[in-house]
């Protein structure tokens, strides 16, 4: 992408290249921090910041300051009068974020401050950042491909263990050498290929056939495994939606305010008391589930209650695992129709049985549950939501049920729709050629096919991009990355 076309305050230099401007940002969380960093980038980065920079030792001019080394001194306004204390950073072109001369300046975290050495350094020529353009210029200067430019975004935005892991594979580059990797096994197969058309008057066969069909296959199945990792990525990211449902007044807003630590959800002895479905996120032992507290299945005339129940057998549908509560002192008569209702729906999910109310619960009458219960295959967990009672056995059947703690951090998990959305796309043009070798179609259909899914692996790391595509990407991130 021509950034150069988009940014107003590019010069043209001596030799007539045209210069990208200069940008600054404030780099750290808007608000007042103990520190805050300003993050200044471009090939007068030195020079703007040493021109409002007075070392606290005289002798140490920042234009001569080494890579990587921090100085200690103040940041004066026009007059010389110093506006803050700070630490400075020089990076030297292209061993930095961006590839670019940076210089970080460190400063007290008032927002007066920020924005007083700001305005100094735009006063020096310096653009204000546009958002993500740190991160693209980076991208620009070949430090990273755009899958790991887009996984630096995932990354800042990662709250559980298992999003932080897969973001920080994803920008050290574990997906990206996975379709180096693909890419170069397909340039070799389309040489082989277009071999043949440079004698294709003479009617030859370089490439066996067979050996053809062999590399297709393993790049194919390559291409299924990260494919299928999309599913496991994206509940990773948004995390695994799981839905409380059961009768009413079982207490499923009991357990899901519990679970999600705030009363969220109204909860009340009236059946039928949640009309609407309730969420919230919460990390488990570094899992992100999402919580669905649903109305309570029942037979009712109640117009606006049927809706919520309708409501409720959607979420069963979209949900990953379905917690099935029942209250164990109302041990229900309806089992054969709420199977009907929950556990046709259920089919193919992690079902968990939770009896609640065991606070109430006389003995004897947990075997007459058992029983009726006998013909689900399902993990069981006896609890009290109102009094937290054995609620750590239903976070152990969680985490056990989201099969996702085994993440190790080498595993490369496609997490993103677009690069989802690009493979799928690589996917169905190697099945094409798989079926052409087969059918022995000739070879410029074979090279066309295999350039196809060349260029959707391409469009995932950059090498095929277009404007809009990248400007979708870095408008989403914050300004200052
Ligand atoms: N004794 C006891 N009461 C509970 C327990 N959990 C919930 N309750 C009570 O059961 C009643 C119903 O709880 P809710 O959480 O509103 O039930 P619900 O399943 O959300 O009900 P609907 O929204 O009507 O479908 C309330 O009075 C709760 O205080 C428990 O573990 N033990
Ligand atoms: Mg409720």
């Amino acid at each position: 992408m021509d950034m150069n076309k988009q940014n107003s305050a590019n010069s043209v230099s001596p030799q007539g290249l045209e210069v990208e401007s200069t940008i600054c940002a404030i780099s750290t969380a808007p608000g007042v921090g103990g520190i805050a960093v300003i993050r200044v980038s471009g090939q007068d980065a030195i020079r703007m910041c040493s021109s409002v920079f007075q070392p606290m030792n005289s002798g140490e001019k920042l234009t001569d300051q080494s890579a990587y080394t921090v100085r200690y001194g103040n940041i004066v306004n026009e007059k010389s009068i110093p506006v803050d204390e700070v630490l400075v950073t020089v990076f030297r072109a292209p061993h930095s974020f961006t590839g670019e001369d940076v210089v970080e300046i460190s400063c007290h975290g008032s927002q007066y401050i920020q924005q007083q050495i700001l305005q100094l350094l735009i006063h020096k020529g310096c653009s204000m950042a546009k958002a993500g353009e740190f991160t693209m210029r980076a991208f620009r200067n070949g430090k990273m491909d755009l899958s790991q430019a887009e996984a630096v975004a995932d990354l800042i935005a990662s709250t559980t263990s298992a999003s932080h892991r897969m973001a920080l594979n994803q920008m050290r580059g574990g997906f990206s050498s996975e379709l180096k990797e693909l890419r170069s096994q397909l340039l070799d197969f389309v040489s082989l290929v277009e071999l043949e058309l440079d004698f294709s008057e003479e009617d030859v066969e370089f490439a066996d056939r067979s050996k053809l069909s062999e590399l297709a296959r393993v790049i194919e199945a390559k291409i299924s495994e990260l494919a299928g990792s999309f599913k496991v990525g994206n509940v990773l990211k948004s995390g695994i939606p799981v839905a409380l449902v059961g009768e009413t007044n079982v207490g499923k807003s009991t357990l899901l305010n519990l679970l999600i630590n705030e009363e969220k959800a109204i909860v009340s002895d009236i059946h039928g008391t949640t009309r609407d479905s309730i969420e919230d996120l919460v990390d488990i032992d570094g899992i992100s589930f999402r919580f669905i507290d649903t109305a309570g299945i029942r037979k009712t005339k109640d117009t606006i209650e049927n809706l919520g129940i309708e409501r409720t057998y959607q979420k069963i549908e979209q949900s990953e695992i379905v917690l099935w509560i029942v209250d164990c002192t109302q041990v229900t008569e309806h089992i054969e129709w709420l199977t009907e209702k929950i556990a046709r729906r259920a089919e193919g999910k992690k079902i968990i049985l939770v009896f609640n109310k065991i606070d109430k619960l006389i003995d004897d009458e947990r075997e007459v549950i058992d029983q009726l219960f006998s013909r689900f295959v399902a993990e069981r967990v006896y609890i009290s939501a109102k009094r937290n009672i054995n609620t750590h056995h239903l976070r152990e059947a969680l985490v056990n049920a989201s099969q996702l703690k085994e993440i190790n951090h080498g595993d490369v998990i496609v997490n993103n729709v677009r690069h989802y959305e690009a493979l799928l796309k690589a996917n169905e043009a190697i099945q094409r050629v798989i079926s052409g070798i087969d059918t022995g179609i000739p070879s410029d259909f074979l090279s066309r096919d295999i350039r196809d899914c060349m260029y959707h692996l391409g469009e995932i790391t950059g090498q095929i991009s277009s404007d809009e595509i990248l400007g979708n990407i870095f408008g989403k991130f914050c300004i200052g990355k």
